[in-house]
């Protein structure tokens, strides 16, 4: 006799226990089938799972290959049960694999984070969390991390996850914006004293040479060079060559009444750099010196710009600062990007010193190899793989 039974259970071996009660051993399965039933006919709502079994149920004593079937038939079930299971416990294994290696980034450099910090950095969807992961490796603190994230993600109400709000270009330039202060020099009032300064090797002097080839190839401006780096042999030499060539106006100076002249000379210049030999910052006599060759001119017409290196670490930019914070530094330039990936590291810095930025350079061809600061190209420069 074949029959069919309807049991609100989908558990296979649940039912046939239920079915072992009802029929003992005298029964076998022939077909499984989950079904829905709904509870006014013809409208398919509200429907409930339910499990449809049909058996045969035989009054001779069961035969050894209806016991096979009835068997082989659970087995592909029961098989089948088992595969979704594993399915869903590697899903889940990947998921905490993911949740792992994220925890154990935050856990490994959250030492100055406050806890809802802690709290936000453990809410952030897939994308924002790649971009976490940028940030870390180019070297970015996790404070500043923090701060750049939240300004790059928004709520997203659905997964109760902050998410990037746009493409990591955009949310980066946008969080640049509103994190530092920018500047471009052309906007300057006219006739600004542009003088660099910073430690040895930075690339003051080539960044001079790239700014002032693109002022005058560029932009048509008027310019002027004076090169202070006087006591070292051939200091000035390649800067006097190359602005020859470019037809640019160079005076050496190495006390206070040549550099005076020089002034004079340039002062129907609109732009006037002056090259300064880079030093330690622990001889102070010789930058009390530099700064006092300027003492006569209006601080407002000054414009010192520390030059320091993407590859610099931060605490050695702040020793820097701070050794020169009774001069009125007024901007940043940032040197060599390219000799480093870890090109937010110094942020640490840029943040605690508050200069804008006005320059990044990025290799050693003059003119090409420099940047305009701007919260665009400063995305570009954390985004760029090398
Ligand atoms: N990779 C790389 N090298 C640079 C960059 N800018 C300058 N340099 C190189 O750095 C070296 C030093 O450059 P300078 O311009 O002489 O540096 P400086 O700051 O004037 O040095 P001092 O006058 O000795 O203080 C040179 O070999 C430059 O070619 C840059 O953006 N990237
Ligand atoms: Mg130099």
């Amino acid at each position: 006799m074949i029959i069919r039974k309807v049991f609100p259970s989908k558990d296979i071996v649940e039912i046939q226990e239920e079915l072992r009660k009802l029929y003992g051993d005298n029964f076998v399965v022939i077909e499984i089938n989950q079904i829905k039933k709904y509870p006014l006919p013809f409208i398919p709502l509200f429907g409930k799972e339910y499990t449809e079994v049909i058996i045969e149920i035989s009054d001779r004593p069961k035969q050894q290959e209806q016991k096979g079937f009835k068997n082989e038939f659970l087995e592909e079930v029961i098989l089948k049960q088992l595969e979704e299971l594993k399915r869903e416990l590697q899903s889940l294994k990947t998921q905490q694999q993911q949740v792992k290696k994220f925890t154990v980034k935050v856990v490994k450099r959250d030492s100055d984070l406050k806890g809802e910090d802690k709290k936000f950095l453990n809410q952030l969807g897939d994308e924002a969390l790649k971009l976490l992961d940028l940030l870390y490796e180019r070297g970015f603190d996790e404070v500043l991390t923090v701060k750049i994230l939240r300004e790059a993600t928004g709520y997203d109400i659905e997964n109760e996850l902050f998410d990037l709000k746009d493409t990591p270009y955009k949310v980066l330039s946008e969080a640049f914006s509103k994190l530092y202060g920018f500047k471009d020099l052309e906007q300057e009032e006219p006739q600004k004293v542009i003088a660099l300064v910073g430690p040895t090797g930075v690339g003051k002097t080539t960044t001079i040479a790239k700014i002032v080839s693109n002022l005058v190839l560029n932009s048509r401006k008027t310019v002027g060079v004076i090169s202070l780096d006087t006591f070292r042999v051939g200091g000035a030499q390649r800067l006097e060559s190359f602005l020859k060539v470019l037809e640019v106006p160079f005076r050496k100076a190495d006390t206070k009444k040549a550099f005076e002249t020089a002034l004079e000379d340039f002062a129907d210049k609109e732009f006037l750099f002056i090259d300064i030999a880079g030093r330690s910052v622990y001889d102070e006599l010789s930058w009390k010196e530099i700064f006092n060759i300027f003492s006569d001119l209006p601080e407002e017409k000054l414009l010192p710009l520390l030059t320091v290196s993407f590859n610099m670490h931060p605490d050695a930019v702040l020793e820097i600062y701070r050794h020169l914070k009774g001069y009125p530094l007024k901007g940043l330039i940032l040197t060599k990007a390219d000799e480093t990936s870890k090109r937010g590291a110094i942020f640490t810095a840029v943040e605690e010193m508050e200069l804008p930025l006005y320059y990044f350079t990025n290799g050693q061809k003059v003119p090409h190899n420099i940047l305009l600061a701007t919260p665009s190209n400063l995305a570009k420069l954390i985004l760029e793989t090398e």
